[in-house]
């Protein structure tokens, strides 16, 4: 009997085990290649990730991964040109992907107070219609838009949405202490300060109710 190095024996021998290896050898070959491409106009590399993170954390993958020696950053589409290049070279692929953007405020004027994470000027916006809209007013990052929408539009969604991601590589150093990241990190630090403070309060709570009642 042939054995099988995908799945257990039980569910597989003989034929299904040469059919189930070819079906798993088919979709990890299936997958879409990580490629960087060069955008002539500025010089910068750039890559696509299918697989989905909440915004916060892939503000880390991207930071991950490098290409010649660069350091990867979420994408900061700052021209026409930029934002022309990156539905050009991705197309559909370029629908529902996170970019380095989020809104600081109350989100009372959802168009203000946005910041690229690298402090990039923010001058250049491609929303979608009707965007940004600070839906369920929770909406302080931008990805690009989805289906049904121009190609290369642009949504506020909320930060714990999950989406794929965009990478860019720039051959010159990103700017790493201006003020829109660190008001970033200021409001990263204070968003773990408060549910610190959550944890405790709870901790405390529980305590309090596991003593004992001191004997009199
Ligand atoms: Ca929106």
């Amino acid at each position: 009997m042939m054995t099988c190095q995908f799945v257990t024996p039980r569910f597989c021998n003989g034929s299904v085990c040469v059919l189930l290896a070819a079906v798993a050898l088919g979709l990890l070959l299936s997958r879409p290649a990580s490629a960087q491409v060069l955008d002539q106009a500025n010089g910068h590399y750039y890559d696509i990730i299918d697989q989905a993170f909440h915004w916060d954390d892939a503000i880390n993958a991207a930071a991950a991964h490098t290409y010649n020696g660069m350091q990867g950053y979420l994408v900061t589409i700052t021209s026409q040109q930029e934002n022309d290049f990156l539905t050009n070279t991705f197309g559909d692929r370029a629908r529902e992907k996170w970019a380095g953007a989020f809104r600081t405020g109350d989100g009372s004027d959802p168009n203000a107070g946005w910041h690229w994470l690298t402090g990039e000027t923010w001058d250049y916006t491609n929303w979608a219609p009707g965007e940004p809209n600070n839906a369920g007013g929770v909406e302080n990052r931008m990805s690009l838009k989805g289906g049904g929408n121009p190609l290369g539009t642009w949504n506020d969604t909320s930060f714990d949405s999950f989406s794929g991601y965009i990478i860019e590589y720039s051959p010159t150093p990103v700017p790493e202490s201006s003020p829109a990241v660190s008001f970033g990190l200021l409001l990263a630090l204070g968003g773990v300060i408060a549910a610190c403070a959550s944890v405790c309060q709870k901790k405390a709570a529980l305590l309090q109710e596991a003593r004992p009642e001191k004997e009199t």
